[in-house]
């Protein structure tokens, strides 16, 4: 308590202190080679871990290891002490009115399919529509291909305009068609646009359908509030968020979870079985079956922890900075093309082109300068379709990167550039 009192005394709470921040990651002192240091441009795809995250895992496996909601030893109350705990800061960090409605998953994915094969799987029929948008990632749109598919329901999507926005106006036609489902993504990966989630879900639910927000990129950057959203159900991981890798969340509506049919069956998720029968447990655990991932859990909490020390709007404020500082440089480049919206409108993502040069050429080459971009169709191949491109690279800026990070990255595709002559 005392700590915080201090920080707050000494630091501008309305700004981030990224030469501070970074020294919570120790991975950003690394070389990637000798004298080559780490220039980390990719946590769109995953973010570093702060000390904090590690040292809570670390600690757990060293003092508190043991199985949760299965024994009443003082390990096992310990460690489901701690991951219930978990949860419950979850819970609070978006604003879920209660930790039951926090579901742990292994991670976004795991999550969108959970609503498809429980919720969807019991409440949709043949032609029942189900919309989408154009710019969403393969882990929200192949789900429900795969129910298209088992159950011939319908799908649409929403365009994406030339400058990387929803087009809204198609929306509002495509609502008409009374769909049962509208499921999008909060903030793309790839254009970095941050869809209006709060007007798609006021509309949606004015034509009578049910919402799921992929916050895959979006927990990770914004301050997100499920409740002031009416989301029906949030999606996010935990690897994006400073946490680690193999946890994840869904949030719903009580009311919807509460009546939908277990995921996955086996220990844990039950209340009683019998030989040819079973009674599911109550929320949370009716979607928890088998022994969770629990230092991971633990993890998370510790990574939102991080998050709200930091103060997620600070964080949201730091990006931008960064994010118009490298759009602006970007944009400088002869033969640079790059995809989505202004920053204004958009999350920490830069997706680009450079003329006649391949982007796996691109990111190989900025490797060799220890910068880590990303290259290819980032898991969302029609939206590069829709654009006529295959690929783009993909620089993505988070709490710890800086404008001199930046500039490497700018020097980088010069470079890249006079090797291709
Ligand atoms: N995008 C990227 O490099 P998982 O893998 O389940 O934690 O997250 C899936 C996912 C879902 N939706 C969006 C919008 C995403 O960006 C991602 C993950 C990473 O862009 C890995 S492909």
């Amino acid at each position: 308590m005392a700590a915080c009192v201090l920080v707050f005394l000494c630091v501008d709470p309305m700004k981030l202190d990224v030469t501070k921040t970074r020294k919570d990651f120790p991975i950003l002192e690394r070389e990637v080679r000798p004298g080559v240091r780490l220039t980390y441009l990719d946590s769109t795809a995953t973010s570093q871990k702060p000390l904090s995250v590690i040292q809570t895992m670390d600690d757990f496996y060293r003092m508190s290891n043991a199985n949760i909601h299965r024994g009443v030893h003082s390990l096992a109350e310990e460690s489901t002490t701690l991951y219930e705990g978990a949860r419950e800061r979850i819970a609070k960090f978006i604003n879920s009115a209660s930790a039951r409605q926090v579901i742990y998953t292994r991670n976004t994915t795991e999550s969108i399919n959970l609503v498809a094969y429980s919720w969807a799987r019991a409440n949709l029929k043949q032609g029942d529509l189900v919309i989408l948008t154009e710019m969403e990632h393969h882990s929200n749109l192949v789900p429900w291909h795969m129910l298209q598919a088992e159950r011939g329901i319908e799908l649409d999507f929403v365009p994406v305009t030339e400058d990387g926005l929803l087009d809204m106006e198609t929306y509002k036609t495509l609502l008409s068609r009374s769909p049962k489902l509208v499921s999008f993504t909060h903030m793309s990966n790839v254009l970095g646009t941050i869809n209006p989630a709060a007007e798609i879900i006021r509309l949606a639910h004015a034509a009578g359908a049910i919402t799921l927000v992929d916050g895959a990129q979006s927990a990770p950057h914004l301050q997100v509030d499920v409740q002031d959203l009416d989301a029906d159900f949030f999606a996010f991981s935990a690897h994006k968020m400073c946490g680690p890798t193999g946890i994840g969340v869904l949030y719903g509506k009580a009311a919807l979870l509460e009546s939908m049919p277990p995921f996955l069956g086996g220990g844990d998720m039950i209340r009683e079985v019998k030989l040819r029968s079973f009674r599911a447990n109550s929320l949370p655990h009716k979607f928890e079956a088998g022994t969770p991932a629990i230092a991971e859990a633990i993890g998370f909490g510790a990574a939102v922890d991080y998050l709200a020390t930091l103060g997620m709007e600070n964080i949201a404020a730091h990006e931008h900075e960064v994010t118009e500082y490298a759009l602006e440089r970007l944009e400088e480049i002869p033969g640079v093309k790059l995809f989505g919206p202004s920053a204004d409108k958009k999350g920490g993502v830069a997706a680009f082109t450079l003329d006649g040069i391949h982007p796996h050429d691109v990111a190989q080459i900025l490797d060799q300068d220890g910068i880590a971009v990303r290259a290819g169709h980032h898991c969302a191949q029609p939206l590069h379709e829709k654009f006529g491109i295959p690929a783009t690279s993909r620089a993505s800026f988070y709490l710890y990167n800086t404008k001199e990070e930046v500039d490497m990255l700018v020097n980088g595709i010069y470079k890249v550039k006079k090797m291709f002559g």
